[in-house]
């Protein structure tokens, strides 16, 4: 499959989560490319409005290219947990509520899962996903998919990270994504995972 290679030297990051601009910036570092935030561009933050990690990814980035007149680059991610059908999915940020109170939906996870448990079901695998998708401003898109598969604990450990990392044990670690050395996470998570295929498709 060819794939479409980024020649342009500005690069939109069409997120609003500081937690993803500071990764992705941290994994675009050594390339010598400029950086905008999509604050920094004072853009919109479209709705959500589809089904899929894919098609929230592809709908951030074309928003953000469209608006900005630069390739712009979107990340869609969450928490996919196994006995809550695939719970909270694509609905990871909107069950922190307007607030953002991660907290409260980590809880919620942790009261959802006990209820399984209670009712016999005590596996605790969840994985992570990462969409991120590169789309130019003639709409074209380069699109990837990355995943981590872990169990979840509770109480929540660390305050390294964002998100629902306290909760999130990698498969092969003992120690939450917010325990973890954020080099670490840099290099086995699923933001991880879907960059190594953007760099090589795009940027090699
Ligand atoms: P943008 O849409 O502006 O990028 P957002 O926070 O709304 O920001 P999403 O719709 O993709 O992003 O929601 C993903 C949520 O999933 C995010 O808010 C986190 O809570 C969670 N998440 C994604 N990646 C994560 C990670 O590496 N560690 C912990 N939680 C993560």
């Amino acid at each position: 499959m060819t794939h479409r290679a980024f020649t342009e030297s500005e690069l939109v990051i069409a997120t609003h989560n500081k937690g993803k601009l500071r990764e992705i910036r941290e994994l675009l570092a050594d390339r010598s490319i400029t950086i905008y935030s999509a604050d920094e561009l004072d853009l919109p933050e479209p709705e959500e409005t589809e089904a899929t990690f894919t098609g929230n990814a592809i709908l951030k980035a074309k928003a953000a290219a469209l608006a900005s007149g630069k390739p712009a680059l979107a990340d869609d991610s969450g928490l996919v947990v196994t006995a809550l059908d695939g719970a909270p999915g694509i609905y990871s940020a909107r069950w922190a509520g307007p607030e953002k109170d991660f907290n409260a939906a980590m809880a919620r996870v942790e009261t959802e899962l006990g209820a399984k448990a209670n009712a016999g079901n005590d596996d605790r695998s969840a994985h992570f996903i990462c969409v991120l998708s590169l789309v130019w401003p003639d709409g074209h898109d380069e699109t990837f998919i990355g995943r981590i598969d872990g169990n979840l604990v509770w109480p929540m450990r660390g305050d390294r990270g964002f998100g629902y990392d306290p909760i999130f044990v990698a498969d092969g670690y003992d120690i939450t994504f917010g325990e973890m050395d954020p080099t670490i996470k840099a290099a086995i998570g699923h933001r991880a995972d879907a960059f190594t295929q953007l760099i090589t498709a795009c940027f090699s």
